[in-house]
């Protein structure tokens, strides 16, 4: 996969040659180029912002080095459908960035990223580049950062993992929390390793039994656990239909019940754990 990223701020790509984004790039199965937006401006200055029309806040980023910029990012292999490259636009106005999404964009064989710092980016750079190729505005979540480079490492590295030969185990992320086809979608359960005893604290007996059985049932009662409290949303949407006798049972310790149509709700009364 080709990733290039066009930004003001190239240092801030630098973690992008550590662990495991890092190890893909020298494996030749990531090839990751950064360019300094400042190199397509012509003036002494090396603007790249200028006071929004209509008035308001701070700054907006112009038309004139992204056009530049990207339209020679685009010469170098220019190529279009499903061989072509896909743009990132990293936004807080953005599409949630979600595993569908990193699934979407890993079978991808080139991204470019166009993060802004400002207020953003001059409305006519997407517009104009959705004309030509695939574009899409992603959000990291609901809060607001200074600007998109660290919304690059992030999608970037949830996108690197999923490519062929980057994990070293084929089935490590089989059953990632959020996976599709995961557990019911429910995250995922604590884990535990070496030493059987640390400062008093031992490990949960069903893991040390050797029944698989068992202890298949514990993780996902404990991911139901998890999930209940921490993302009660993941519960309310799951389909009730995967949900056997012994989660019904869990979800109803947790303080939850069935309404008649099935789906699960958090009693007002709800115990607390
Ligand atoms: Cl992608 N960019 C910025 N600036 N803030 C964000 C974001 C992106 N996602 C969430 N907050």
């Amino acid at each position: 996969m080709r990733l290039d990223v066009v930004t003001i701020f190239p240092e801030y790509l630098d973690p992008l040659d550590v662990s495991l984004v890092g190890k893909a790039r020298a494996s030749g199965r990531l090839d990751v180029q950064v360019h300094d937006l400042r190199g397509w401006t012509h003036d002494r200055h090396n603007t790249v912002d200028d006071t929004p029309y209509g008035g308001g806040p701070g700054m907006v980023m112009k038309t004139g080095p992204w056009g530049e910029a990207l339209d020679e990012v685009l010469a170098d292999g220019y190529e279009t459908g499903a061989r072509g490259p896909v743009l990132v636009v990293p936004t807080p106005s953005g599409r949630p960035f979600t595993q569908e999404l990193a699934v979407e964009l890993s079978g991808r064989p080139w991204l470019i990223f166009a993060p802004a710092r400002y207020e953003g980016i001059d409305r006519r750079v997407v517009e104009e580049y959705a004309t030509r190729i695939p574009v899409v505005e992603v959000s990291i979540g609901d809060y607001v950062l200074a600007g998109g480079e660290a919304a690059v490492l992030v999608i970037t590295e949830a996108v690197a993992r999923l490519l062929p030969g980057v994990l070293g185990n084929a089935e490590s992320h089989r059953d990632d929390s959020f996976a599709p086809g995961a557990m019911a979608d429910l995250l995922e359960g604590p884990v535990y390793t070496k030493p059987p005893e640390w400062r008093g604290r031992g490990i949960p007996g069903v893991l040390l039994s050797g029944h698989h059985g068992r202890i298949a049932r514990w993780r996902r009662d404990e991911a139901f656990r998890r999930t209940a409290l921490n993302r009660p949303d993941l519960i309310e949407r799951c389909d009730p239909a995967v949900f056997d006798k012994k989660d019904r049972e869990t979800l109803s310790i947790l303080g939850w019940s069935p309404e008649p149509g099935g789906r699960f709700w958090r009693r007002p009364d709800g115990v607390e754990e």
